[in-house]
């Protein structure tokens, strides 16, 4: 594998329907990066952790940190952001409003 360049940081509560759409969004933009994506979620009654895990078990570029009893947005940036060893960091919302094709 060659070195990673950048982490996608996505904290997550309650976006269980949107982990498919933005992995797929990502992997066709991110292309020619080496990258991984990591989801900071805090325990999302909807289940977003667990679609995380199914789809992070046939593909090691995908985590998931599920924060249990705790709760916040910039927390859950920083604790992403600090279990990533890329040099590059980006933060956006899981909900498909940011536009994934300015990272590269
Ligand atoms: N881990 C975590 N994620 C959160 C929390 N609140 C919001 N988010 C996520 O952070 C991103 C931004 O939240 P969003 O509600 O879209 O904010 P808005 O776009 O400013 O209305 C989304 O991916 C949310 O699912 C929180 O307390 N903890
Ligand atoms: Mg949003």
């Amino acid at each position: 594998m060659p070195p990673l360049e950048l982490a996608v940081v996505l904290p997550t509560f309650n976006e269980r329907q949107n982990v498919r759409p933005v992995l797929d969004r990502l992997e066709k933009t991110l292309r020619d990066i080496a990258y991984e994506v990591i989801f900071v979620d805090d325990n999302s009654p909807d289940g977003t952790a667990d679609e995380v895990r199914s789809i992070a078990l046939s593909n090691s570029r995908i985590r998931v940190i599920q924060r249990i009893g705790r709760r916040g947005l910039a927390s859950a940036c920083v604790e992403g952001m600090m279990a990533s060893p890329a040099p590059y960091v980006a933060i956006m919302d899981a909900d498909l409003q940011h536009d994934e094709t300015v990272l590269p």
